[in-house]
């Protein structure tokens, strides 16, 4: 297992999260992309209220962020990027298909990741509001004409590229699974088996059950929760 306490690879992880947020939060990218790697690292956690001087490190005040010697990453398209570049079982050495699975990655987090987010923020956090019930099928019917796409592409490939798992995968597989609290992927057989078959593979079990051992170790007890 990877994960060492005193690793040279550090990632940034949250303390405790809310259910629904659960085996989604982003640094399983991390965590994932590590194990396929096979690279020790070890996790810092951070609760609800972040230090003031992480915004140095996350602009944005999000997980995760990556630190590596000298290299401070944040934004986990760069954190699995450059995890890829660390091993070939991740991303191809050179040429069309480095650049090929590259564009996976910027692909699910541009053209799949905002249509997945909307429905998962109107589901999760707006599910009341009367703006949100309006809007709710147009963005389902959007989100749906991407995956329609990512599974018109698939078609009965194995991975986005074909016999070879890639960063993309990596990162479209966890795009898809924001929406695991609805059916719209498996109404598409062929990607829903796609996410299956990354959610398969024994990295992503590691990755999973280290990112969710720690949520039950921090569960908050009575007025707390
Ligand atoms: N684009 C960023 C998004 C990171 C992100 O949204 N992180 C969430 C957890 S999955 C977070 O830290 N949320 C807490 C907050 O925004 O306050 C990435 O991919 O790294």
């Amino acid at each position: 297992m990877p994960m060492k306490p005193n690793a040279a690879i550090e990632i940034t992880a949250f303390r405790w999260v809310p259910e629904f947020a659960q085996g989604v939060v982003r640094d399983l990218r991390a965590r994932w992309a590590l194990e396929e790697a096979g690279l020790d690292y070890c996790v810092r956690l951070l609760g609800r209220e972040r230090p003031p001087e992480y915004l140095k490190e996350q602009p944005f005040d999000q997980v995760p962020i990556l630190n590596d010697g000298d290299v401070r990453l944040f934004e986990s398209g760069a954190i699995v990027q450059y995890i890829g570049d660390k091993s070939e079982a991740l991303l191809p050495r050179g040429g069309e298909a480095k650049y090929r699975a590259i564009g996976w990655t910027y692909a699910a987090l541009n053209s799949v990741e905002p249509a997945v987010l909307n429905v998962v923020l109107i589901d999760v956090f707006y599910a009341e509001q009367e703006w949100a019930k309006l809007r709710r099928a147009g963005a389902v019917d959007f989100a749906k004409l991407k995956l329609k796409r990512v599974s018109d592409w698939l078609g009965d490939k194995t991975w986005l590229e074909g016999d070879r798992f890639t960063i993309g995968d990596l990162m479209m597989v966890t795009s898809l699974r924001f929406l695991r609290h609805t059916d719209l992927v498996s109404e598409f057989a062929n990607l829903d088996a796609f996410v299956k078959r990354g959610e398969a593979r024994p990295a992503f079990q590691r990755a999973l059950e280290d990112q969710l051992a720690t949520f039950r170790e921090h569960e908050p007890k009575g007025e707390a929760a």
